[in-house]
């Protein structure tokens, strides 16, 4: 059977603002999936609280909005009791480097193999736009009451910093670029993190949509320069493998680390790391429980007519202090 687009839709009302990029990252979520034909029942979208962790809900897929800053805790263990699903968390620059910055880097470590796409749009949206930890330090969006006292973290640079083993940036109205980094972040075997820059209409007045693309910088012509742009293929090669020479990866993370730090004016997007030298977190199990992607947890019998399989007994043996 062939999957659709409409296939991965839902008819729950969308209660997002006119004119928000969360319809843009939302629609190359669908498509993505729809292209890599997966079915919808094998896939599972998590997310944490606020305005773009309402996702989960229009999109026809398993789904759970979770807890804000907790999305990374639930989608790793549903991946780690069900390898075979297609996992996805979803969520907001708040949610993901505020709150759940804590997760975000553990997650980094274990490299499991799911895809974390990240709505940054600089500030909380659902709680009526405060600073978020993108915010760059003395700006002033509409809805604060003094300049962001705050310095920004780059989402890039900590995802590098935590291991996040395939590294991209999206913007939220290029949706066909958006929609292949999904794609190729879904088939990256290990922890895929998307960053998508996104205005936010109604409490982000510094970066909006006008801002990317540029409409305050025009060149001679008179044309837009837009400030978000597509990094060309032949800059540099962001794959590192078991055969790139020491030399290649330093090359690699060298290019991916000054397109990392770019920002103001000039916004690089695409893939910008690609690491295929480091284990999935499903594999180092594998090696401790051979067996364990045969009969993952999700397909073991827990109790047989109300009894619990589990024997604890000789674990409390073990721990009993004489
Ligand atoms: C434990 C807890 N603290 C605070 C909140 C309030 N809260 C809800 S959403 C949110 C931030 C949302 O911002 P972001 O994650 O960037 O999502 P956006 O709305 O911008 O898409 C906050 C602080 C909460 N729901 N739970
Ligand atoms: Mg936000």
């Amino acid at each position: 059977m062939a999957y659709s687009l409409a296939d991965y839709k839902t008819s729950v009302h969308n209660n997002w603002c006119p004119g928000c990029g969360d319809f843009g990252i939302l629609n190359a979520i669908q498509m993505g999936l729809a292209d890599l034909q997966l079915p919808p029942h094998r896939v599972a979208v998590f997310s944490g609280v606020g305005c773009s962790s309402k996702t989960p809900h229009y999109i026809n897929a398993y789904g759970v909005h979770t807890l804000h800053g907790r999305v990374l805790p639930f989608a790793v263990g549903a991946k780690l009791a069900n390898p075979g699903l297609t996992v996805l968390a979803v969520g907001g620059d708040g949610d993901g480097l505020g709150i759940g910055a804590g997760h975000f880097v553990a997650a980094g470590r274990r490299n499991v193999d799911i895809t974390y796409v990240l709505f940054n749009n600089g500030v909380y949206g659902l709680t009526k736009g405060q600073a978020s930890p993108t915010l760059a330090l003395n700006k002033q969006t509409k809805s604060l009451p003094r300049p962001n006292a705050s310095g920004p973290v780059n989402p890039l640079l900590l995802a590098f910093a935590s291991g996040y083993t395939f590294i991209a940036r999206g913007y939220a109205y290029n949706v066909p670029q958006l929609k292949a980094l999904i794609q190729q972040a879904v088939e990256h075997p290990g922890l895929a993190f998307v960053e998508v820059r996104q205005p936010c209409p109604t409490y982000n007045n510094i970066t909006t949509r006008d801002w990317y693309g540029g409409a305050d910088r025009l060149d001679t012509a008179g044309k837009p320069q837009p400030r978000v742009y597509s990094v060309p293929d032949q800059e540099y090669d962001p794959l590192i493998s078991e055969d790139s020479s020491e030399a290649q990866r330093l090359a690699t993370i060298a290019a991916f680390t000054s397109k990392a730090l770019e920002g103001g004016d000039a916004i690089p997007t695409g893939v910008l790391l690609r690491n295929l030298t480091q284990s999935t977190y499903g594999q180092r199990l594998e090696a401790r429980l051979p067996g364990y992607h045969d009969v993952p947890p999700a397909t073991r019998a827990i109790e047989v007519e109300g009894k619990s399989l589990a024997d604890l007994e000789p674990l409390f043996e073990e721990l009993r202090v004489v």
